[in-house]
C-alpha cells in the first residue's frame, strides 16, 4: 500500500512537469493570403477586413523571429482570428504563459483598444491579457494590459507611463502569471526598443493582480480588430507564445524500448526525459538540462533550455526523470554532436536511424529505432541485478511508479522481467564517447 502510495505521488510529479509548448509564427506566407489559409481560425467579425499576409515583415535586431517573411496588419473594425499552441498552461500545472510579438504601429486613438490576448484552448470567449495601444494625445502610443474584464480598463496602472512612437518596431511580452486562489491572477507588460533579456526582467507595466476573474487555461493567441473609434492600426508579426522567459528550445523525437508498442507506433504513457546538453570536446562538460513529457502519441517533447549559448553540442538523454526513478541506458546522439543556435535551438530525431545514436546504441523496434532501457539500478548496463530487482518486486507483486517497470503500465510483471533479460543476454549498455 505504501509502495503504490508512493507510486501515485511519483506518477503526479512527473505529469506536472509540464512540456513547455510553442507557437512560433513569422507569417512566412505569401502576400494577400489570408490567415485562415496558415493555421488561423476566424471567430468574430465574418469576412470585414479579413486578415492577411502582409508585406513588409518586421525585424528587431537580437530577436530571433525577426525578418522571416512577412506580416499581418490590423485595421479598427473587422475579422479576429486565433491560433492554437499546444501548452497545457493553466491554474494547476503552470505558473506563467507568454506572448513575444513584434509591432509597428501606424495610427492610435485615444481610448485606445486592444489587438492581441490569449484565449482559453477551447474557447473564444475569454480574452486574457488583452494587449492595448492607445493616443498619448501628443502624437504618440501608449501601450497597456488588462486581464480579462472591460471593467480592468479601469485601472489606471494598466497603461505604460512611457509613450512610444508610430511606424516603429518594437518587441512586446504579455505575461499571464496563474497565482493560487480565485480571482488573483496577475498580468504584465514588457515593451523593448532594443535588445532581448536573457532573462526575464523587471516588466514595463505591472504585473498587475486584477480581481477579475481568472482564465482556467490558455491555449490560444488570438488577433482583434478592435472598436472603430477606438482601435490601432498595427502590424504584427513574430509571434511566439511559451511558458518560460525566451529560452532555447530541442524538440526532440525519441522512443523508449519498453513504453514502444510497434503495432500502435505509440508509447504506453506520457513520460518525462532529461536531456543534458554536453560540449562536445573531452571532458563533455555538461553545460545544461531540461526536463520535459514526451508526449506518448507524437512521440516528441519539447526541452527549453535556459543557461545554453551557441555551440556544438552533444544531448546526453536520460529516461525517465533526473535524478531518480529511471531505468533507460543513458543515450547520447550521434557522433560530432549538434550545433545549436542560442534562442533557435533545433529539431532531432532519435527514431529514424540507428546512427542517430552515439554508437548506432539503439534497437529496431517495428519501423522505428527506440532507445534501450532496463538498467533499473543505473549502473550504465543491463544485467542479472537489473533482472533480479525485476524479478524480486514480480515476486512482490509491486506494482506503481517504479524503476522496475519498463513498460510503463504500473505492474511489475513477466512484460518487465521480458526487457531485462533480453537486454542482459544482449549485453546492452551505455555507448559514451
Ligand atoms: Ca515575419
Ligand atoms: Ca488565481
Ligand atoms: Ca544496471
Ligand atoms: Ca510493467
Amino acid at each position: 500500500m505504501k509502495r503504490a502510495l508512493l507510486g501515485f505521488i511519483m506518477l503526479c510529479m512527473a505529469v506536472s512537469v509540464s512540456a513547455q509548448q510553442r507557437l512560433a509564427e513569422n507569417f512566412d506566407y505569401p502576400v494577400g493570403d489570408s490567415l485562415g489559409a496558415h493555421g488561423w481560425t476566424s471567430f468574430s467579425g465574418g469576412a470585414t477586413n479579413r486578415l492577411l499576409v502582409t508585406s513588409p515583415g518586421l525585424s528587431y535586431a537580437g530577436y530571433p523571429l525577426s525578418g522571416i517573411g512577412n506580416a499581418t496588419t490590423l485595421t479598427t473594425t473587422g475579422q479576429d482570428a486565433y491560433t492554437q499552441f499546444t501548452s497545457s498552461a493553466d491554474s494547476t500545472n503552470a505558473k506563467a504563459v507568454y506572448a513575444f510579438f513584434l509591432v509597428n504601429v501606424s495610427s492610435v486613438q485615444n481610448g485606445g483598444d486592444y489587438f492581441l490576448a490569449f484565449l482559453p484552448g477551447t474557447s473564444t470567449t475569454f480574452y486574457s491579457a488583452r494587449v492595448f495601444a492607445r493616443s498619448n494625445g501628443a502624437g504618440g502610443i501608449n501601450f497597456g494590459i488588462a486581464k480579462s474584464s472591460p471593467q480592468d480598463t479601469l485601472n489606471a496602472a494598466m497603461w505604460s507611463t512611457s509613450s512610444y512612437n508610430l511606424n516603429t518596431t518594437y518587441l512586446l511580452v504579455s505575461k499571464y502569471e496563474f497565482r493560487p486562489g480565485a480571482s488573483n491572477d496577475a498580468v504584465s507588460l514588457f515593451i523593448f526598443s532594443s535588445g532581448l533579456p536573457v532573462t526575464e526582467p523587471a516588466p514595463t507595466v505591472g504585473p498587475i493582480a486584477f480581481t477579475s476573474g481568472d482564465a482556467f487555461s490558455l491555449g490560444r493567441v488570438a488577433l482583434r480588430q478592435g472598436v472603430a473609434t477606438r482601435a490601432p492600426g498595427i502590424t504584427v508579426d513574430g509571434i511566439l507564445a511559451t511558458t518560460s522567459w525566451f529560452t532555447t528550445v530541442l524538440n526532440v523525437k525519441l522512443a523508449v524500448q519498453g513504453l514502444y508498442n510497434e503495432g500502435s507506433g505509440q508509447h504506453s504513457v506520457n513520460d518525462s526525459v532529461t536531456i543534458y546538453l554536453r560540449n562536445n570536446t573531452t571532458p563533455y562538460a555538461i553545460v545544461d538540462s531540461s526536463t520535459a513529457v514526451v508526449d506518448k502519441v507524437s512521440l516528441r517533447g519539447l526541452f527549453e533550455f535556459a543557461n545554453v549559448t551557441s555551440g556544438n553540442y552533444y544531448m546526453d538523454v536520460r529516461y525517465r526523470k533526473s535524478p531518480v526513478f529511471r531505468n533507460g541506458v543513458t543515450t547520447w546522439s550521434r557522433t560530432g554532436g549538434e550545433a545549436l543556435t542560442q534562442y533557435n535551438g533545433f529539431s532531432y530525431d532519435f527514431t529514424d536511424a540507428a546512427n542517430k545514436a552515439y554508437g548506432d546504441n539503439q534497437l529496431l523496434k517495428g519501423a522505428i529505432y527506440v532507445t534501450y532501457n532496463g538498467d533499473v539500478n543505473q549502473d550504465g548496463t543491463v544485467d542479472a541485478s537489473d533482472a533480479s530487482a525485476v524479478d524480486n518486486d514480480i515476486s512482490n507483486f509491486a506494482s506503481g511508479y517504479l524503476n522496475t517497470d519498463l513498460n510503463g503500465d504500473e505492474f511489475i510483471d513477466a512484460s518487465d522481467a521480458a526487457v531485462t533479460d533480453n537486454n542482459a543476454f544482449n549485453f546492452v549498455g551505455s555507448v559514451t564517447p
